[in-house]
């Protein structure tokens, strides 16, 4: 069984509602530890990252905190590298969403070393990708996949060794229902796939995830980015930027499940989740069943 690094980075230097830095230890309550280790993989917590405090000001050239953002990310960047160094799963549990630059670029490189074929899958109810030129906020955790396109701040793009850590075509969005108007020229432009909840309205969750995962082979290694707004905010009431109408539990318990069911996750973040903002810790521990179905625990009774 293979051996899960959970690395945790409290902070929500990239968000500007405050609360996500608190992510960690709201997982921790919740049992994550534990969940996993009934499941038989081994668990080593790696404690927190430490980084810079959020210094809490307006955005300057079109972004917020992006000496703070870099200096967190380069935290997460060693430390994810580190676990898959050591053939470990990293589970990085954030944050806000802006540490995905961090740890998915450090999984590229990595997957670059092995040629192994890296699939990025998004589970979030944005996008994520506006630029310092477009973003409506100056917000960073709303431009992770711009800067891991190699697009976004010079700063943030460029770690995993290319100018873009991931090509548009190994990567694919689930739950999506906020596109800014900027950032919806954009994804058009860089031709990023978008299954939004349209599609999964139109579709089902069966459909949509035999389509995202058609192509994974032996040599894939899935990366998930489980931001918990993806989920609707009835059932996760803990974010900072809800949205209504996402996926119910169900469906996004089957997309798990259907993720788990390829044996090729290789890497997770688990981001967003905002204590200051839920109802007691209810987020958390939702998140934590979702994660368990992930690393292939199932409800089936056949
Ligand atoms: B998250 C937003 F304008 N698009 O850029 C922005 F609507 O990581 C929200 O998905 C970004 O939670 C949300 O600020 C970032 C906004
Ligand atoms: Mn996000
Ligand atoms: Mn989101
Ligand atoms: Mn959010």
């Amino acid at each position: 069984m293979a051996t899960v690094s959970l690395i945790g980075a409290p902070t929500d230097v990239g968000a500007s509602v405050r609360g996500a830095g608190m992510g960690p230890d709201a997982l921790r309550v919740a049992g994550l530890a534990a969940a996993l280790q009934a499941q038989g993989f081994d668990v080593i917590d790696r404690g927190n990252l430490a980084g810079p405090p959020n210094p809490w000001q307006q955005p300057a050239q079109g972004v917020r905190h992006l000496p703070e953002v870099v200096a967190w990310n380069r935290a997460v960047f060693e430390a994810v590298s580190t676990a898959l160094a050591m053939n470990h799963v990293p589970l990085l549990m954030g944050g806000d969403h802006c540490l995905a630059i961090g740890s998915i670029s450090a999984v590229a490189r990595q997957c670059r070393q092995e040629r192994k074929n890296l699939r990025v899958i998004w589970l979030d109810a944005h996008t994520d990708v506006n630029t310092e030129t477009i973003s409506p906020s100056g917000n960073i955790h709303g431009m992770p996949v711009a800067c891991l396109l190699g697009h976004g701040p010079a700063d943030l793009v460029g770690w995993s060794g290319e100018r873009a850590a991931i090509d548009a075509g190994s990567l694919d969005f689930i739950g999506i229902r906020s596109v800014d108007a900027d950032e919806r020229q954009a994804i058009k432009q860089m031709g990023l796939q978008v299954f939004d909840m349209r599609h999964i309205d139109e579709h089902g969750m069966r459909n949509t995830m035999t389509e995202v995962l058609q192509d994974v082979d032996e040599d894939t290694h899935i990366h998930v980015s489980f931001d918990l707004d993806c989920l609707d905010p009835m059932e996760a009431p803990g974010v900072g930027t809800g949205v209504r109408g996402g996926p119910t539990y169900r469906e996004m318990q089957l997309c798990m499940e259907m993720i788990a069911d390829t044996g090729r996750l290789g890497s997770l973040d688990v981001v967003e989740i905002n204590p200051a903002l839920d109802v007691r810790n209810r987020t958390a521990e939702l998140a934590v069943e979702f994660i368990q179905s992930l690393f292939g625990a199932s409800t089936l009774v056949r």
